[in-house]
């Protein structure tokens, strides 16, 4: 059996992982917590799944930092998407590997940063309206402040312009379509955790808004339908935002 055809799995006794939350706590919308998620399923865990919003900053001072994920595995504190995925890796190596071996682990940082840093603001352009919609009432005012600060410019003015916020996407997104024109994979045969990186930021979009990102025929799209259905469907049952 191959990782993604793995049942999801019971939550597992001694993991604890802290998740951004909508307005709707079962709405768990961001990116790198849907990173750690597809690893822990990869790795056939599961985890106490804690809805953590921005307002509650202080719920994670035990971790020494404010942001989300933070997995907490028999008492060890582990933040940082990134981070998590080397400790699953290396706390659980009798389980399915993330990497392949620990020589892709570079490549997969690659993947990772490229995401970060190419797709998340790019996608971010598109949704922040969402965003902003759905979230607890207590976040909007810290969350528009914090993004116009970090977009130059108000929330509505940045995803004015939809159609050419997603052109912009697409465009970013050929050297991903042309890696899946070759192979089902970014690994390769089967998922990994660099296909993870990249399909959490496709999770984020589809969890809190109903901007769909890509065209009907775009190659992306099939990779996009095996990893919704990998685990047993785990992502495509995922709760997503209500449309208004
Ligand atoms: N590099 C971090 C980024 C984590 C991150 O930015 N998390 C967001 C949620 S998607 C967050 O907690 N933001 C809190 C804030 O903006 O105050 C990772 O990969 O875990």
């Amino acid at each position: 059996m191959s990782a993604t055809t793995m049942p999801t799995p019971a939550a597992t006794e001694g993991l604890k992982l802290f998740e951004l939350a909508a307005a709707d706590p079962e709405v768990r919308f961001s990116p790198h917590c849907w990173k750690t998620r597809m690893a822990l399923a990869h790795k056939g865990l599961d985890a106490n799944r804690v809805p953590w919003r921005f307002s509650d900053k202080q719920e994670l001072a035990f971790s020494g930092q404010g942001f989300v994920p933070v997995m907490v595995d028999q008492g060890e504190v582990v933040s940082d998407s990134w981070q998590i995925a080397l400790h699953l890796e290396q706390r659980y190596p009798e389980r399915p590997s993330l990497f392949g071996s620990a020589d892709a682990v570079p490549l997969a940082r690659f993947v990772n940063a490229w995401a970060d840093g190419v797709m998340l603001g790019a996608i971010a352009k598109v949704i922040l309206v969402d965003i902003h919609r759905h979230i607890d009432v207590r976040d909007k005012e810290y969350f528009r402040t914090s993004r116009e600060k970090r977009f130059g410019a108000p929330l509505e003015a940045v995803a004015a312009d939809t159609a050419s916020r997603l052109a912009e996407l697409r465009a970013a997104l050929a050297p991903l379509r042309s890696v899946l024109g070759h192979q089902e994979f970014v690994c390769g045969a089967s998922p990994g955790y660099a296909d993870y990186c990249v399909f959490g930021m496709f999770m984020w979009a589809r969890c809190i808004s109903g901007i769909e990102l890509l065209a009907p025929d775009d190659k992306l799209v099939p990779w996009r339908e095996r990893l919704l259905d990998a685990f047993g469907g785990m992502a495509r049952q995922a709760a997503i935002a209500a449309k208004s």
